[in-house]
């Protein structure tokens, strides 16, 4: 006989922990914790099969795929809402609103809008009853299987709830979840999805549930339809909070606002941060904050008169693809690149987006000069993600015609059986692939040398100065000085790099002639070596030889090295041409070659480049809700941040709090990135979680 009140405990942990992570963004305990926990049910429950909580966590998935959706009526419909879309449209709402209670200044709630699915979740004495998709906001569709397996939807509230209550809230894909999901996808051929809205749609609307729960889906709760047996505060903030403290989590942006002004605000402050969220937002939301007023308000036709949404700019545009063309990455990958009509979306002027690969093209059955939505959200680079048939002329659409040679080096180009990426086959003669690897090689996790940008590179590798990384080391201040940035044209002279930077790079190339094992290994540019694979193989490997005479058993042991990643290391090494630049890097007999000497691997912790914060500076202003400010700057030394008093261009990101000084004007100038308390909490749970 199983122990009943382990059974329950494990349980209400579990959920507790998954609440503290869902919820409150604060997660409690490594997430292998609580696997640990939830193995530990699983076994209790497949021990004794009279052990079946509603409320036990395992009990997300696992329900039986169905055929088709139940139709369910909503008691109370689902509500759409008007839509603005400038400030003139804004000030006549917060007329209207105030004119109904007497030119008073006016009490809001605003939110942010999430672009995601609206759910109506029914709860009866605190247990997920039902879950129903909006439909016509008459008629939905019931999900409740599917809902179930979304984590961040509790199956059993805490504290004091309503003996009825349906909540209502947004189902949605954060964005990291959502560029994992499809980069995965486009790697194996599959099909990504166009946004995270479609991916939400898509993924609620599952016939099997245990397909649902592989997606990264997560829920907002934002408004109460009906509830009954109990009482609620009688302002909307006070119920996204009460709906907080029952276990359903609420945006942490929702605020109170006082009239016009305070709406405008909230508007330029959302429109601001929105690149900086990991959700879509399409808007902001804004209810009249009073229930009471509310409801003497009522409804028109369509819509509440105490709600409206003030939409932001899209994200995502229409423009015309005028060209394709073709870019040769360090490992000879080729990249289709869309050049766009250029289009303002997504908070930038957008003139080019990548097309992924050849199978891209295809699935979106694009051809040139057709009319394409371009998606830019956050600070992810501009995607095609569609095209509009209906726009398309025949007689100017034409086929987009993959290459069959290299556009840089004319090699042939091969796609192996099984990979959606195809490759320029130059190897050592293509200049492009060349560049890109003296560009990756030099770069900040590798061997950090500053002051290589594209156009230096470029020019060193195509005027021949450099053939090989071992090059860079062999360059002479001349050699830099007389580089030509620019050509001679309409009667202007010919620009060079001049002594000045020359010197500088010089000294740049010096520093790193002394560099930890594990950065040199990155550098090198092994296929599908990361910074982390190159510490590994830096931990397991006492020397450079040691590691080029490893064979694939050696390899394959070590953590996180497959196969794949194993035969690219092998390949690598196997190269003739990889032994020679290598042995001119580092052979210490020769006097020519003595470029560079390794050390020792470089520990995470002493703030070296692999801590996760290595080489960024933070600034802090304001008071932070959570943590005073030395403890602030303690978490971030300790993931390798430099923590400054002052903001300039070389600042990573601005952490404000409340009342922020004029850092936080500064950081808006400079165009520094800005973070808010709850994304830096976020970030900062993830990243002490991982280290
Ligand atoms: C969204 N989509 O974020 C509402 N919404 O309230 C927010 N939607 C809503 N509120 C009542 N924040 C009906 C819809």
């Amino acid at each position: 006989m199983a122990d009943e009140a382990h059974y329950r405990e494990l349980i209400d942990t579990l959920n507790r922990y998954a609440r503290a992570y869902y919820v409150d963004d604060s997660p409690l305990v490594p997430d292998a914790e609580y696997d640990r926990l939830y193995r530990e049910l699983e076994d209790m429950e497949r021990a004794d099969p009279a052990l079946a909580a509603p409320d036990s966590p395992t009990r997300r998935v696992g329900g039986a795929a169905v055929s088709a959706f139940a139709s369910v009526e909503h008691r109370v419909p689902l509500m759409s809402m008007g839509d603005i879309f400038n400030d003139e449209e804004l000030s006549d709402f917060d007329r209207r609103m105030s004119e109904f209670q007497d030119g008073a200044e006016v009490e809001y709630c605003a939110e942010p809008k999430l672009d995601g699915l609206a759910l109506s979740i029914i709860y009866r004495d605190g247990m997920l009853e039902r879950a129903a998709t909006r439909g016509d906001g008459r008629v939905g569709e019931d999900v409740t299987a599917n809902a179930r397996t979304i984590k961040a939807i509790p199956l059993r509230l805490t504290g004091d709830f309503p003996a009825y209550l349906d909540v209502r809230g947004e189902v949605f894909m954060p964005r990291d979840g959502f560029e994992k999901w499809n980069e995965r996808a486009r790697a194996r051929g599959g099909k990504p999805f166009a946004n995270p809205r479609n991916a939400a749609a898509g993924s609620l609307r599952q016939l099997d549930p245990s397909v649902t729960a592989s997606r990264p889906l997560t829920f907002n709760a934002y408004y109460v339809g009906q509830f009954e047996g109990g009482s609620l505060p009688d302002t909307q903030y006070g119920r996204l909070q009460a709906l907080k403290a029952m276990g359903l989590p609420v945006n942490p942006n929702a605020k109170v606002e006082h009239g016009a002004k305070g709406l405008r605000e909230f508007y330029e402050d959302m429109l601001a941060r929105r690149p900086t969220l990991n959700y879509d937002i399409d808007g902001i939301v804004l209810k009249v904050n009073s229930l009471p007023v509310q409801e003497r308000m009522g409804f028109t036709a369509k819509n509440p008169r105490w709600a409206i949404a003030y939409k932001f700019p899209p994200e995502e545009m229409m423009t015309k693809l005028l060209g394709v063309e073709f870019q040769v990455g360090r490992t000879g990958a080729i990249t289709p690149v869309a050049r766009l009509r250029p289009v303002y979306v997504g908070g930038a002027t957008v003139s080019s987006a990548t097309l992924h690969n050849e199978d891209e093209i295809r699935r979106l059955g694009l051809k040139l000069n057709d009319t394409v939505i371009v998606r830019r959200a956050g600070d992810v680079i501009p995607q095609v993600s569609g095209v509009v048939l209906e726009k398309r002329v025949p007689e100017e659409a034409k086929d987009i015609v993959f290459p069959a040679v290299c556009p840089e080096c004319g090699s042939k180009i091969e796609r192996l059986e099984g990979e959606a990426v195809a490759r320029c086959t130059g190897g050592l003669v293509c200049p492009a692939q060349l560049r890109e690897g003296v560009l990756h090689f030099v770069s900040r996790d590798a061997m950090d040398i500053e002051g290589f940008g594209d156009r230096i590179v470029e020019e060193l590798v195509s005027s021949g100065k450099v053939r090989s990384v071992a090059d860079l080391y062999r360059l002479s201040e001349h050699d830099l000085a007389s580089l030509m940035l620019e050509g001679e044209k309409e009667g202007r002279k010919a620009r060079f790099l001049g002594s000045v930077v020359a010197a500088k790079l010089v000294a740049s190339i010096d520093k790193s002639r002394t560099v930890p094992m594990n950065r040199f290994i990155y550098a090198l540019g092994i296929r599908e070596v990361g910074s982390s694979t190159a510490r590994t193989l830096a931990t397991h490997f006492k020397s450079l030889d040691e590691l080029m005479g490893a064979d694939l058993n050696a390899l394959m042991n070590l953590p996180d090295v497959g196969v794949v990643v194993a035969e690219h290391i092998l390949d690598f090494f196997r190269e003739k041409h990889n032994q020679e630049i290598i042995r001119e890097l580092t052979d210490q007999s020769d006097l020519f070659s003595a470029h560079i000497t390794l050390t020792p691997l470089e520990q995470a912790s002493a703030g070296g480049s692999l801590a996760p914060l290595a080489g960024r500076t933070y600034v802090l202003t304001g008071t932070l809700d959570s943590m005073d400010r030395n403890s602030a700057k303690e978490r971030l030394q300790a993931l390798g941040a430099k923590v400054s008093g002052s903001v300039s261009k070389k600042t990573y990101a601005v952490i404000c709090g409340s009342d922020p000084g004029s850092k936080l004007t500064k950081a808006t100038e400079l165009g520094v990135r800005i973070l808010y308390e709850d994304e830096f909490l976020k970030s900062l749970a993830q990243l002490e979680g991982k280290a």
